[in-house]
């Protein structure tokens, strides 16, 4: 879960210039994940797999995708930061959008958490909630995200004094006309965090539990240090009695992080591992996850680096490798270069040399391993097979 060395802090020309080449990319190919659905799949050309970095953009902006591990306060905008503290009457400890930006500098899991949670005071009302949730949607939407499960943490709303209806209220609503307006579905996990009390997580619930309808699951996040998954095994066992999914945060490199995922997944019978890359440290825990068809959703750009011998390896490749059910997922991309899901990807397929089959395989992860009714997965699977037959790509 920490930074790549590189990629923010100091070294940002290094990181600028690998952006504007994405960019000028992305913007000499013709965008296809400008144009609606229907028009990508008849779209009249030979079916051919990309063999350019451009013709990949391409075929990455282009594909069906869903996504499962966004932090909708994440997805706080340094520029929608500014909107909201000016329409709640707040100042912010910046000048403007390029000096809060200047600020997002961390390097390990509790440094990025202390700049995100100082982000999200700016989130009072159901509207804010409502523009918050709305402006990741039709991001995700712009690059042919499907279907999203989004996480959010209202412990730290809760504590402001915001009142859950207002946190989730505003949410479902944004919700509701992005599916009609951009067509984008999506759903919404409550998130525990688990460096606060078991007695504070414990309220949240009973908080949300009366709008649980609009709930599709709970997560674990935050500090995981000293913080193991069985601290919440009540919660857990409260949430799925009254029907809900539950998946955890394993982050990278954390202490115990073995053990935590064997808790996760044994004690706590948890259906998704949110990151888990350490798990590919121990040939049991990828045979275990295995049988039991444990999906691991994947953020490379926060993921950290995995250490064998010394040395990083790719988690990401070996997951893919082992067989493991992988999604690759944006997690918070308003603090990592406002990267959302098409340029995580695009990194992604090159930091991995990921093959065209390999990102439809983590897509059709993706959709299978999403919670929704049936048919709706299969609408969203056949799209994807349509997709990849439509570029001459084995599905
Ligand atoms: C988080 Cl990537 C990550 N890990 C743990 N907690 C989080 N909260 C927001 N992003
Ligand atoms: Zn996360």
């Amino acid at each position: 879960m920490i930074v790549p060395e590189g990629l923010f802090g100091t070294t940002g020309t290094a990181y600028m210039f690998d952006r504007r080449q994405l960019i000028r990319a992305a913007m000499a190919a013709p965008l296809a994940c400008a144009l609606p659905a229907r028009a990508l799949l008849t779209e009249a050309r030979a079916a051919t797999p990309p063999q350019d970095e451009a013709t990949m953009v391409r075929f990455i902006a282009g594909l069906p995708k869903a996504e499962f591990h966004v932090h909708l306060e994440g997805t706080l905008e340094a520029e929608m930061k500014f909107a909201l503290a000016r329409r709640n009457g707040l100042k912010l400890p910046y000048a403007d959008v390029a000096a809060m930006k200047r600020s997002y500098i961390y390097h390990d899991l509790p440094s990025f958490l202390k700049i995100y949670y100082d982000g999200m005071q700016v989130l009072l009302t159901e509207q804010d909630f409502y523009d918050l949730a709305y402006g990741y949607l039709g991001k995700a939407a712009s690059q042919n995200v499907l279907y999203a499960e989004m996480f959010f943490d209202p412990q730290e709303h809760l504590k402001r004094g915001v009142p859950i209806e207002a946190v989730i209220g505003g949410i479902t609503r944004a919700r509701g006309d992005a599916a009609k307006r951009l067509g984008i579905e999506s759903q919404l996990i409550l998130c525990f965090m688990r460096d606060l009390s078991a007695e504070s997580a414990m309220e949240a619930l009973d908080a949300a539990l009366p709008y649980k309808d609009q709930l599709v699951g709970v997560g674990l996040d935050s500090d995981e240090k000293g913080n193991p998954p069985e601290k919440f095994a009540e919660h857990f066992a409260k949430a799925r009695a009254a029907g809900l999914h539950v998946t955890m945060h394993c982050d990278v490199n954390q202490e115990n992080t073995l053990d935590h995922i064997r808790t996760a997944l044994v004690d706590l019978k948890t259906e998704r591992i949110d990151h888990g890359g350490n798990i590919v440290q121990s040939p049991e825990l990828v045979a275990l996850a295995k049988s039991l068809g444990i999906a691991f959703t994947v953020c490379p750009t926060f993921s950290g680096r995995v250490m064998e011998g010394g040395q990083p390896i790719n988690a990401l490749r070996k997951m893919l490798d082992a067989g493991l059910k992988v999604s690759v997922n944006s997690d918070d991309p308003a603090y990592m270069g406002s990267e959302y899901i098409t340029q995580v990807l695009i990194r992604a397929q090159k930091d991995s040399a990921l093959t065209p089959a390999e990102l439809v395989r983590i897509e059709r992860n993706a959709f299978g391993t999403a919670w929704i009714p049936p048919a709706q997965r299969d609408g969203y699977l056949a799209r994807l097979t349509a997709y990849a037959e439509s570029w001459g790509v084995a599905a």
